[in-house]
């Protein structure tokens, strides 16, 4: 028997075919007019042989029972176990963990992006049954913008702009005349929104930018980080300098008298503050055009015309998330907001600045105006938490103590850790450090679908459904279209839904009707889908009832914000509108920041060098900034076993995309593999030549399944590509504490001995 049915995922909406029960065809949405070629990777994954099939308990952990230091992990085969046996032994070690060390002692952060799907939300889902059980440490903020989430609240009082309430792109498209785009805009990136995706619409859009003629500067060490389209003039910057080149233009335009003083004055706090550092009154340095040329290898020349064209023209300034992915990584974001105000065009249409623009595909689409619900998470008993990024401190150093946006936080005593829906072996710096880290909880437990580097270091595995396995619901923010995830086949092996799960653990420790709410799946999804239709029909919109939604499998709402510019109020009348922030208006100084007293932050924005950068001293010995951006085949780590990002591979090993010049400098040819390596780790790759890079830059994207050639050995050599063995685990800030893998040198040499075959998608015994 044929069927099809819709699914939604973070890349898309997709049409899947199964026959008798098989998967056997997936294909983008008729609706979807661009839609992403990564679906196609379920096809062949998700009944793969990399799949999960059976709970499984590591060896050493079932005979030793838990024990901090141990080596075992990550190297040692499984035992698989009956079910009902691993949930016992999950619920007696929560148990366990619990009477002895308080529920502090339990890490539940569980960082990562799961699935599409509301409901089955795997983070969600964990959260909410930790918080049944005493509660949990956890974590704030998100690897993709964290320096972002702390800066700018200091600056404008909340995130707009960096995740939502952007200006949209029909109003840059109608009334810019050039955008200046720090980081380009790499539509790769605008394949994937988390929850999911109705439409691509961004190719669109931008070819509205290109009919109206809007002239764009790409500033990025790559060339094609600009759309093809838009015949972008690129400026082929020195990695994690853009903070000096937007210094030297506030340089000129303030020197020229090229500022908007009467919205400065209107509309912001702390000119005099910004100037005296601009100017050099402060330190001594002027950050003229010259000075900034210096550090980022653009002509001085260039920096000044830049600078008058966007004091003559509306210029929107966009900054992408991967700049503040840096060492001092709030300072680009501080300045460009600063930059933008000097040029008083913030809060008029086409003008001012915006953060991410094509890095996810929604950036820049109209909001709702409403939140579509979630999974409501309870309350958390616990108090203590980290910044996302510091799990290895968290767990390396139990009671000292770490610097965060003007507070102290003792890091507690982790004894287990719980994840479900996201890999640190994918996400975190410095894999090596990691690896060393994660032998000191005594327990560790994981929900995985793949046996992946996250499944191989835990200690119980418990098998997870995919989304083609369970009924759910899709909605993403900004998205004006729901989908009904319908279950396609049943689940591969005996892979249960993390609700199911986590319902069979917390029935052993006596809070499953807390927990489940004595509802079915089926009436969860329901519910969700009522409470959207109560939010929606509050506001006027309407929406079918569910059996109807369910029956068509999908349902459109009709979009009640069309157009938007973002701190127009504001710009219009700050004292009726004012910002959250202590002044209530833009704080170019930040008296807040100055009272932490930091010297990596100040209380305005300001140059500081890079822990490593080609103008560090380590560039001697690694010469080569490598940047690790998002992948085009896949989203992060998942379906890095599809066919999509297999077909990328060459021989076997991620493409690392070097400059002609460097690859002759180091005898290198295209397709030879090498050995990417500086002081903390190396990796495998293989190289591809690419003239559209600046000199001294090599691109290696995230996502290749970390792939350790002797897991048993400390910092061995991972044989796949994973650009984390090498990124630093350092914070960016004492503010922020933000990760800063794109502030990483390596060297790169040609791999000469056999090469290794790759052993990741191989399961474990
Ligand atoms: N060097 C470097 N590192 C980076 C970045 C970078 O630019 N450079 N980018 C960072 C950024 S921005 C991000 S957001 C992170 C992403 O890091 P993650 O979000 O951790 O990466 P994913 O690969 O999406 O991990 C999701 C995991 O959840 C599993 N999963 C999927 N669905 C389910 C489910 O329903 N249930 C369960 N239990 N599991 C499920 C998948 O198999 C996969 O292993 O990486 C960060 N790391
Ligand atoms: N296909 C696909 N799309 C994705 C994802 C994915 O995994 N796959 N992940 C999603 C997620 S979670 C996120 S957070 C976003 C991330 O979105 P971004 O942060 O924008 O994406 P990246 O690809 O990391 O980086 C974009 C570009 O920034 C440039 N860059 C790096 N460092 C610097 C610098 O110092 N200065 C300048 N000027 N440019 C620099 C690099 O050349 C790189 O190509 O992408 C999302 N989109
Ligand atoms: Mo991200």
């Amino acid at each position: 028997m044929t069927d099809t049915t819709l699914t939604a995922t973070h890349w898309g909406t997709y049409r899947v075919r199964t026959s008798n029960g098989r998967l056997t065809g997936i294909e983008g949405w008729s609706r979807d007019p661009d839609p992403s070629p990564i679906g196609r990777s379920l096809l062949t994954a998700v009944e793969g042989p990399l799949r999960i099939r059976r709970p499984a308990i590591r060896k050493g952990w079932l005979k030793n029972g838990p024990r901090q230091g141990d080596s075992g992990r990550g190297a040692e085969p499984f035992l698989e176990v009956p079910w009902d046996e691993a949930l016992d032994l999950v619920a007696s070690e929560l148990l366990r963990v619990r009477e002895a060390h308080g529920n502090e002692g339990i890490y539940g952060g569980s960082y990562g992006w799961a699935s599409a799907g509301r409901f089955h939300h795997a983070q969600s889902q964990l959260h909410r049954f930790l918080n049944t059980i005493g509660g949990y440490t956890r974590s704030v903020q998100t690897y993709s913008s964290a320096a972002a989430e702390i800066i700018l609240p200091h600056v404008i009082g909340n995130t707009d702009g960096l995740t939502g309430h952007h200006s949209t792109w029909d109003t840059i498209a109608e009334h810019a005349g050039l955008i200046v785009a720090f980081g380009g805009l790499p539509t790769r990136n605008s394949q994937v929104q988390p929850g999911g995706v109705g439409e691509h619409r961004l190719a669109e859009e931008l070819r509205a930018i290109e009919r109206r003629g809007v002239r764009m500067v790409s500033i990025s060490p790559v060339r094609d980080d600009a759309p093809a389209n838009l015949a972008a003039e690129w400026l082929p910057i020195r990695p994690n300098t853009d903070v000096a080149v937007m210094l030297g233009i506030a340089h000129l335009l303030i020197s020229q008298g090229l500022c908007d003083r009467a919205f400065i004055e209107r509309c912001c706090v702390g000119f005099d503050q910004l100037r005296a550092y601009v100017l050099g009154e402060s330190d001594g340095i002027p950050k003229t055009p010259e000075w900034a040329a210096n550090l980022a290898d653009i002509d001085a020349v260039r920096i000044i015309a830049l600078a008058r064209e966007m004091a003559a023209n509306r210029t929107t300034i966009m900054v992408n998330w991967a700049v503040q992915r840096g060492d001092h990584g709030e300072q680009p974001y501080w300045m460009a907001i600063a930059l933008a105000a000097l040029l008083g065009q913030i809060g008029l249409p086409g003008g001012g600045v915006g953060f991410g623009y094509g890095a996810i595909n929604g950036i820049g689409s109209p909001e709702l105006g409403f939140k579509w619900p979630a999974l409501p998470q309870g309350k958390n008993q616990v108090s203590a938490y980290i910044p996302v990024a510091r799990i290895s401190d968290l767990l390396l150093n139990p009671g000292s103590s770490v610097e965060f946006n003007g507070n102290r936080l003792v890091y507690p005593d982790i004894r287990l850790v719980y994840w479900a829906g996201g890999n640190p072996f994918h996400h975190h710096q410095d894999i090596n450090r990691l690896v060393a880290a994660w032998r000191r909880p005594e327990t560790i437990i994981a929900h995985e679908q793949f046996w992946n580097s996250l499944a191989r270091h835990a200690d119980i595995v418990l098998p997870a459904t995919t989304s083609l396995e369970r009924n759910d619901i899709a909605f993403a923010n900004r998205e004006n279209v729901i989908v009904a995830m319908k279950k396609a086949i049943e689940p591969v092996g005996e892979a249960r839904s993390d609700f199911a799960i986590l319902s069979g653990i917390a029935e052993r420790m006596g809070t499953l009707a807390e927990f489940s709410n004595n509802w079915s799946e089926d009436e969860w999804v329901r519910d969700f889908y009522e409470r959207a239709r109560t939010t929606t029909g509050a506001v006027g919109i309407s929406m079918p009832d569910f059996a109807s939604f369910w029956r068509d499998g999908h349902a459109t709402i009709e979009r009640p914000v069309r157009s938007h510019v973002m701190l127009a109020a504001f710009r219009d009348d700050p004292r009726a509108n004012p910002l959250k922030t202590p002044s209530g208006r833009i704080e170019l100084y930040s008296a807040t920041i100055a009272s932490f007293g930091y010297d990596d932050c100040l209380g305005h924005p300001a140059w500081f060098e890079p822990a490593e950068w080609l103008g560090s001293p380590l560039a001697k010995d690694y010469p080569i900034h490598l940047l690790s951006c998002q992948p085009g085949s896949k989203l992060h780590s998942q379906y890095d076993h599809g066919e999509v990002s297999l077909r990328e591979k060459i021989a076997g090993r991620a493409p690392i995309r070097l400059g002609p010049l460097d690859a002759k400098a180091r005898g290198l040819s295209a397709g030879d593999v090498v050995r990417v390596f500086n002081s903390r780790g190396a990796c495998l790759a293989a190289i591809v030549l690419d003239d559209g890079l600046r000199p001294g830059t090599a691109v290696l994207a995230t996502g290749a399944w970390y792939d350790p050639l002797d897991p048993s050995v400390p910092a061995s050599l991972d044989k796949h590509g994973n650009p984390n063995m090498l990124t630093p685990d350092k914070g960016s800030s004492r503010l922020a504490q933000a990760p800063i893998p794109n502030s990483t040198l390596v060297e790169i040499e040609l791999f000469r001995d056999p090469v290794p075959p790759i052993t990741a998608f191989v399961p474990p015994v």
